[in-house]
């Protein structure tokens, strides 16, 4: 019987060092088959898995068998959607994400280990597909990137049961006009809010950014600078202008614990708000990798829960 122990762990890039150290560090031990598996607990990984460190196989060949096996669940990220896309062609023979520049260099290190059209690539890239958008457990939620009602229940109606993508919902989402563009947009990337004109920041790789990713779990946004998840060094190029009401998207409300990855973070994990959690914390740019341990009968979120493993 399934035990209600999860392990969420949040996003991995290519670590699978840090990975391993996790699961040695949570007790989950190898199978006959090498498979990380726990006697009392299930992992829930919020996806990510791919581009960024070294080894993009090993946390493939890591987590897949983990799923496969039941030992494990997993929801899509951004990375693997826009994989998906990278590596599928729509019917006039043209990929459905453009191939080369920013997009090629953000993918390198996984077509160094997964090069285009080969078998193990489509393999893997099948795999993504099967991966659902969010988990509805019954004592909390998962998601990669932003868990926005409205968008859920429009994500409801277009996935299948499972919350899986269909091949129509994927074709339809690489036209920025859809509905299903949208959903991809808000559950895997997150909202985005347009800096005031002639505004704008760098993000940590350098490159000149104009509109913030924002806390879209905070009730009470001011102004710009309050509301935007950027790196602390960049905080002081948000600014801090006055946000108009119709800027403010609604906070979170539900008492129903939601966990998400995607946004970066940095110092010690601890919770967002009482009931929302951010497990990103940049372990692809040397900081840690994060799992909060929800435990059968919790109904509550608590910064006690938290394990991590440094990069
Ligand atoms: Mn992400």
């Amino acid at each position: 019987m399934k035990n209600n122990n999860f392990d969420i762990i949040g996003d991995i890039h290519g670590y699978a060092d840090a990975l391993i150290r996790l699961l040695d560090k949570l007790d989950y031990k190898q199978d006959n088959h090498g498979i990380y598996h726990h006697p009392e607990r299930q992992v829930i990984f919020l996806g990510d898995f791919i581009d960024g460190g070294s080894e993009q196989a090993k946390v493939i060949n890591t987590v897949k068998p983990m799923v496969e096996s039941g030992y494990a669940e997993a929801i899509m990220a951004n990375h693997e959607y826009n994989a998906i896309c990278y590596h599928t062609f729509d019917k006039q023979g043209k990929p459905l994400r453009e191939r080369g520049g920013n997009n090629e260099e953000q993918h390198e290190a996984f077509l160094k280990e997964f090069p285009l059209g080969e078998n193990k690539t489509k393999e893997v890239i099948d795999w993504f597909k099967t991966l659902p958008l969010f988990l509805e457990k019954k004592d909390f939620r998962v998601i990669h990137a932003c868990w926005d009602t409205k968008m859920i229940d429009e994500a409801r109606k277009l996935l299948d049961s499972n919350h899986k993508i269909t091949d129509e919902f994927l074709f339809n989402s690489a036209n920025s006009g859809s509905t299903e563009y949208k959903i991809i947009e808000t559950l895997l990337k997150g909202i985005e809010l347009e800096l005031p004109k002639g505004e704008s920041f760098k993000d940590k790789k350098g490159h000149k950014r104009t509109a913030i990713r924002i806390k879209w779990w905070q009730e009470h946004a001011k102004t710009y600078r309050d509301y935007a998840v950027v790196h602390e060094d960049a905080r002081v190029n948000i600014p801090e202008t006055k946000l108009s009401l119709n800027q403010i998207v609604p906070a979170y409300k539900s008492e129903k614990p939601v966990f998400f990855g995607h946004y970066w973070m940095s110092r010690k994990p601890e919770i967002l708000t009482d009931y929302v959690a951010c497990l990103d914390y940049s372990v692809a740019k040397g900081d840690k990798l994060v799992c909060y341990q929800w435990n059968d009968g919790d109904s509550k979120l608590s910064n006690d829960n938290f394990e991590s493993v440094e990069a």
